[in-house]
């Protein structure tokens, strides 16, 4: 089974990427075939500023490697050194109709917040196929957000494969209920662009002060809380297991909760639950030529494995005269 994955490094990485995605990459390494790539052309359509793109795309590098992606069990790079991707992206562009971009709700999301379309916008999900399709995945480990992107990927595999005959796999997603959707300080999606994330490496004080100003509601303490409907409970929820979290639970329900104190422990169990990965993330950041080779080890790889897949698309388009 082959499984892909990517992320954008347009910002600090956050535990909604972490457990939305990259927890399941790097648990699938072991007894998989994985893929798992920056998506610095992705990251485009919303870094304009050229040094913090590649700043990013070394720190979200560093974050994976700390985390545990292992270059030798997985096959890990950025999207831009197999540029091929984007030739692949044009032929795949011919059998992608407006209706089905137009349809996609993160284009239309972006809109809607003001966020001018430009092509690269629209045309993200076709990049995204191509990155998919290019090396013959079959599971596609994404949140809930990314979840009709990859159906975009099956429709274009499928209308290929039905124009040109049989040249791609087409891929699914896998998206876990319990993790769908991460909620962030605000109580709706947790995301880089809404300000409103928890960064997985962020400084100690900001962390503090970042999970102290999760949202909750008016419900005076000696009430009892519904945890169904709290981003602190769900986000606490991630840290704890079945038994803990059946605990808290029964915290929220009982009256007498405090939600600062609450704050005050999940807070606590972050910085726990990452410090292990701290010091090695540290380590690769003063290491960053380090940091390129390994990505640049892992752009051979793909290449390997991306060109056959874009050979046989160019052959059967018929651009190889
Ligand atoms: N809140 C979330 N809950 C569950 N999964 C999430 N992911 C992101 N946010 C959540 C998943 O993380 C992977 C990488 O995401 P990405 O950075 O490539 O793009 P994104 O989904 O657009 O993430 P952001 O933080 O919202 O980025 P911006 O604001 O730059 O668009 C994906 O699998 C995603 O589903």
């Amino acid at each position: 089974m082959r499984i892909l994955s990517g992320i954008q490094p347009s910002g600090e990485l956050h535990i909604g990427n972490y457990f939305g995605m990259m927890k399941r990459m790097i648990e699938y390494q072991e007894n998989h075939e994985l893929f798992c790539f920056l998506v610095n052309y992705h990251a485009l359509t919303t870094v304009f500023e050229p040094e913090r793109l590649r700043r990013k795309t070394l720190e979200a590098a560093s974050d994976f490697l700390a985390l545990g992606i292992d270059p030798e069990k997985s096959i890990f790079w950025v999207q831009s050194d197999v540029p091929e991707v984007t030739e692949l992206t044009w032929l795949l562009s011919n059998v992608t109709s407006m209706g089905l971009l137009e349809r996609c709700h993160a284009y239309k999301e972006k809109i809607s917040r003001g966020i001018t379309p430009n092509h690269g916008i629209f045309a993200y999900p076709v990049l995204m196929a191509a990155d998919i399709l290019m090396y013959g995945a079959n599971k596609v480990p994404v949140g809930k957000d990314q979840k009709q992107h990859v159906e975009v990927a099956r429709d274009i595999a499928i209308r290929f494969n039905s124009t040109y005959g049989e040249t791609f796999v087409v891929p699914e997603e896998e998206i876990p209920e319990e993790v769908a959707t991460i909620p962030g300080l605000d109580g709706q999606k947790m995301s880089k662009s809404y300000d409103n994330t928890i960064p997985i490496f962020c400084k100690e004080k900001e962390l503090r002060k970042r999970i102290m100003s999760i949202k909750t509601d008016s419900t005076p303490v000696d009430q009892s809380k519904d945890p169904d409907k709290s981003a602190l409970y769900e986000i606490y929820a991630l840290f704890l297991d079945k038994q803990e979290r059946a605990v808290l639970r029964d915290r929220f329900l009982t009256p007498g909760l405090q939600y600062g104190v609450v704050k005050q422990e999940l807070f606590a169990r972050v910085w726990e639950f990452f410090k292990p990965y701290r010091d090695k993330r540290d380590e690769y950041l003063q290491r960053p030529d380090t940091v390129r080779d390994i990505l640049r080890y892992g752009a051979k790889k793909a290449r390997a494995i991306g060109s056959e897949y874009l050979m046989k698309a160019r052959h059967n388009v018929g651009v190889d005269y």
